[in-house]
């Protein structure tokens, strides 16, 4: 039974107040945003205590499915916690009796404990499966500093620690005495849980997510601190908290690589302890039925030790190698997000010896085990090399999970495709039956009521509120698009410009028109992304519009967030191109304001929940075949923004689902580009078109200030070295398709009748991207809960 939700806020609000005064000795009037930020959240946790405690027993006594994942990007929980409880907008009433602001939390960091789409859609699935019931709990690391804060000094990025434990952790539970020991070759430690709880909306479920932390058990050294050797004393602390430092260590070294197999032999290992514990402790149960009650995802490969980590497991209960096997094959799926050859993780064996040498000799039984049966398959030669799960030194850790799972599934209909065609061809010829496709999906809660309680006032106001929790439901939008209802969408959209514009002039010191079309490209910055060749596009307008044409192309507004994994030279380098690029452009006064680039600094979760909104146009840009799904493209189509894409990933269905004549499909196909790989000219291409070459040639010719990351980069579209082929992500070939459809959606923006409908339409034909889809469909064909 839900509390009504009144009665909910006043009881939070009360417990707030009585926390502020027990902990701070103030009123909650008094309160400054990170005092409100942790006496608001205790009170929530406080609030819940009974239904979190209830489904934890619910979830322990029946089958149920846990996610594993290196990252959960759950970003900023106090907002969207008090939405899913429906109590956002009357606490903050109430709040604003007392003088309080309940926006002046914005600042409190956010949680990044991820990388980009792998890790935000960890965290749609919680909120998904926790709306809906579904027993999912989630389980992960307690980085001590996630993804990295990045600012921008001269137009390079520069990065920060995130030091988001800075102001307290009031969500999370520490249950030291449910921590268990991971023992490894030369280093023992203790995982402590520490949980979140994941609340449904409109429900009393309540999930968990269940982050390990690292710590010693020695963490003084009395000795040594008595001989005054203080860095000894404190070693061991030092050396087991390192492993969960922090999110993705430099692993450019064997130490460096180490550490990031410790992690994820840490995280492994004190799940399934974790899990066999629980299991052992819920009665009249033998590790033979481990399956029966758990269903494992495996959030990519991060966590693919915990294979050879239960089998080791089980084996230590008594069961023989081919029995754990058996049990620990029922248990595990697993989820591919890339067909990136270099993004496939591979592990040296003596690396994965020296960390846990008896979880290593589970992966030899596992090797040869699956050789024996490959060999009765009659399979030999080139299959079986392809196939080796073991190869020479190198552990091939897709195929390892391919192997011991039950299913694997790829993010998008293209995307499994390609796996079943491509990267996993042998394995598809084998065991057909495990393959399947899962489109990925988005939370509509903080995706669309949270982040824009403007449309999605607009849009109860014409459908009712069924959307929030049937995403399907928008399309009765369809039949209710008029001019009216394409006027006042317009209208929303006008007011999420200026907000944002108001954040961005604040926060980059750079100003927008919110009468602009606003053009966005937000997501991890990488080759293939292509943010490059979006950047030409916009030196190409630039040099146009500086030549006298493009006369009446609508002002417009550029918009990149995005950062470099800080070891990645080229990625940095075109975030300078394109910084120095907006330099150049913002001040250039024969443009006066007509196109505005910004580049906006330490992109994360919260700013997307304000740059979505927004947008006119999402830049979905990659070529065919190399964008597993995207989940940006989604969010960015469910605010109404019309995609500029390639068929790629999720695009293909956001096009089938709302049209290609109401987006900007463009570029070469998966088949085309198959077609022109092996005699692909980006040399030919450049020499042949001139328009191009200027284009091009920005990078070196001083248009911009140039430097050698700059000729690199340049060089790298030209001229193949070693094994990098000359524009490996095929940007020449695509760019004069790309320019056409992005001029046509800019000027088609000007008709602001035509344009809003195309907006409408897709919001109304955004149903299937709905997380709550998603998660349903893996409870049904994989979890089998
Ligand atoms: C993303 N992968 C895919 N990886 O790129 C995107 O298409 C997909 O929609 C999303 O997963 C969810 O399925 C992704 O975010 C990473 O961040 C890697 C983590 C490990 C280091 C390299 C990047």
């Amino acid at each position: 039974m839900m509390i009504e939700s009144g009665t909910r806020s006043r009881a939070i609000l009360e417990k707030a107040e009585e926390l502020c005064f027990c902990n701070h000795q103030i009123s909650i009037a008094d309160a400054n945003p990170v005092q409100l930020h942790e006496c608001l959240a205790e009170a929530v946790v406080h609030e819940l205590s009974g239904a979190w405690n209830r489904s934890r027993r619910n979830h322990d006594r029946g089958r149920h499915a846990g996610y594993l994942s290196a990252e959960f990007l759950i970003g900023k929980l106090v907002y969207s916690n008090l939405y899913n409880l429906g109590v956002l907008r009357e606490v903050r009433a109430l709040l604003a009796e007392k003088g309080v602001d309940l926006a002046c939390m914005e600042d409190i960091e956010d949680a990044s404990l991820g990388n980009g789409g792998l890790g935000r859609l960890a965290a749609c699935f919680l909120d998904s499966a926790a709306t809906h019931g579904i027993p999912l709990d989630g389980y992960g690391l307690r980085y001590r500093y996630g993804l990295f804060k990045q600012t921008f000094e001269n137009g390079e990025q520069v990065e920060g620690a995130d030091d988001w434990l800075r102001d307290g952790d009031p969500w999370s539970c520490r249950r030291y005495g449910e921590a268990v020991r991971v023992v490894m070759a030369d280093q023992t430690v203790i995982a402590v849980p520490y949980d979140m709880p994941v609340i449904g909306y409109g429900t009393d479920n309540v999930g968990t997510l269940r982050l390990w932390q690292s710590e010693s058990e020695h963490p003084l050294d009395f000795a040594a601190y008595n001989r005054q050797d203080y860095v000894t004393s404190m070693r061991d602390k030092n050396l087991a908290e390192s492993i969960t430092s922090v999110l993705y260590p430099d692993d450019s070294t064997w130490e460096g690589k180490r550490l990031r197999l410790k992690q994820q032999y840490f995280l492994c290992s004190a799940t399934m302890q974790d899990l066999l514990r629980r299991h052992r402790r819920a009665g009249d149960r033998t590790v033979l039925d481990f399956a029966k009650y758990h269903a494992l995802q495996l959030n990519d490969t991060h966590p693919v030790l915990a294979i050879p980590e239960l089998i080791r497991l089980l084996m230590q209960e008594g069961l023989e190698f081919e029995r754990a096997f058996q049990v620990t094959r029922s248990t595990f799926s697993y989820t591919n997000h890339t067909v990136l050859g270099e993004a496939l993780e591979r592990w040296d064996m003596n690396l994965i010896e020296s960390v846990c040498p008896e979880t290593a000799q589970i992966i030899r039984r596992i090797d040869e085990r699956a050789r024996g049966r490959m060999e009765s398959h009659g399979i030999y030669g080139d299959m079986l090399y392809n196939m080796q799960i073991l190869d020479g030194n190198t552990v091939h850790m897709a195929r390892l999970a391919v192997y011991t799972s039950s299913t694997i599934n790829g993010v998008a209909a293209i995307h499994t495709e390609i796996l079943k065609r491509d990267v996993f061809r042998d394995w598809y010829a084998v065991y057909p039956e495990r393959f399947q496709n899962k489109t990925n999906g988005i939370t509509q809660r903080r995706w669309l009521g949270l982040c824009n309680a403007e449309l999605s006032d607009l849009i109860r106001r014409t459908i009712g509120t069924g959307f929030l929790t049937d995403l399907s439901r928008l399309g009765e939008l369809k039949h209710a698009i008029d001019d009216r209802l394409v006027q006042d969408f317009r209208a929303v959209k006008r007011i999420k410009k200026e907000q944002l514009a108001q954040w961005i002039e604040k926060h980059e010191g750079v100003s927008l028109s919110p009468d602009s079309v606003f053009d966005v490209q937000i997501k991890r910055l990488h080759e293939y992304k292509r943010q490059l060749m979006n950047a030409f596009s916009i030196m190409d307008i630039y040099l146009s519009m500086k030549r006298g044409e493009l006369r009446d192309m609508p002002n417009t507004t550029f918009i990149f967030g995005a950062k470099a994994a800080s070891s990645y030279a080229r990625a940095k380098a075109i975030i300078r191109y394109i910084n120095r690029m907006a330099e150049l452009i913002n001040h250039d006064p024969d443009i006066a304001g007509r196109i505005r680039v910004v580049f906006v600094q330490n992109y994360n979760c919260s700013y997307a929940e304000r740059i979505i909104p927004a947008a006119d146009i999402s830049e979905q840009i990659s070529p065919a075949g190399l964008e597993a799904s995207g989940t940006g493209n989604m969010k960015l189509m469910l605010n109404g923004a019309v995609t500029l894409g390639t068929l790629d990933g999720a695009n293909v269905e956001i096009a089938e689902e709302a049209g290609a004549e109401n987006n900007y499909i463009f570029g070469m196909t998966v088949d085309d580009i198959d077609r022109v790989r092996g005699s692909y000219d980006p040399k030919g291409i450049y020499d042949g078109n001139e328009s191009l070459r200027r284009i091009v040639d920005t990078l070196i010719d001083g248009t911009v200030p140039t430097d050698d990351g700059l000729r690199e980069l340049h060089s790298s579209l030209l001229y193949s070295a070693g094994w990098s082929r000359a524009d490996n992500y095929y940007v020449l070939l695509d760019y004069p398709a790309y320019r056409e459809a992005k001029l046509r959606a800019i000027y088609d923006w000007a008709d602001s009748a035509a344009f809003g409908r195309k907006c409408l339409w897709n919001i109304a034909s955004a149903g299937k991207f709905s997380s709550d889809r998603t998660v349903q469909e893996y409870a049904r064909d994989i979890w089998k809960l």
